[in-house]
């Protein structure tokens, strides 16, 4: 009857030997991570994201004229270096004052909806249908007078110095 008791006294102590053992055990293990998390534990150092209500209001404004709204003309073609260029419209010339240097280019440009042309003294352009370029160049310096030979109202002054 002893022996039995002092049986069942040692199997209990190694039984709590054992769950001692094993409780030491997870116990570091269950104290590291609030020990690890300690340098982020205080929550007002933790930047706060900006809210909705801090943003500027901003209105997008999107432009109906921009976005309906087509070039009404194609874009022009560029020009020559240091050309001047001369819009041929319905029906004169613009500018009808055209000032030049010598060895300059002259770009007349129909932008009419009717055929021009560009006649000078001793030079002429042939008939333009809208939008056809004619260009000359000017190597002797003084005062030319162009017009349209379709429409004589058609007149314009070229300057060369
Ligand atoms: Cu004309």
């Amino acid at each position: 009857m002893v022996a039995w008791l002092i049986r069942f006294l040692l199997g209990l102590a190694v039984v709590a030997v054992i769950v001692l053992a094993i409780g030491s055990r997870q116990t570091p293990q269950s104290a590291t991570p609030p020990a690890g998390s300690g340098g982020s534990v205080p929550p007002t150092d933790v930047p706060v994201a900006p809210g909705p209500t801090r943003e500027p209001f901003v209105e997008r404004v999107v432009s109906r004229v921009a976005r309906e709204t087509q070039a009404p003309y194609p874009t022009s073609t560029p020009l020559p270096n240091g050309a001047a260029l001369v819009s041929i419209v319905d029906f004169g010339y613009l500018p009808g004052v055209v000032r030049i240097h010598v060895g300059q280019t002259v770009v007349w440009r129909n932008d009419g909806r009717e055929e021009h042309d560009v006649t000078g003294a001793d030079w002429h352009s042939g008939p333009m249908e809208p939008t056809v370029d004619y260009r000359q160049t000017f190597g002797v310096p003084g005062e030319f007078r162009f017009r349209c030979s379709i429409h004589p109202d058609m007149v314009g002054t070229l300057i060369v110095d």
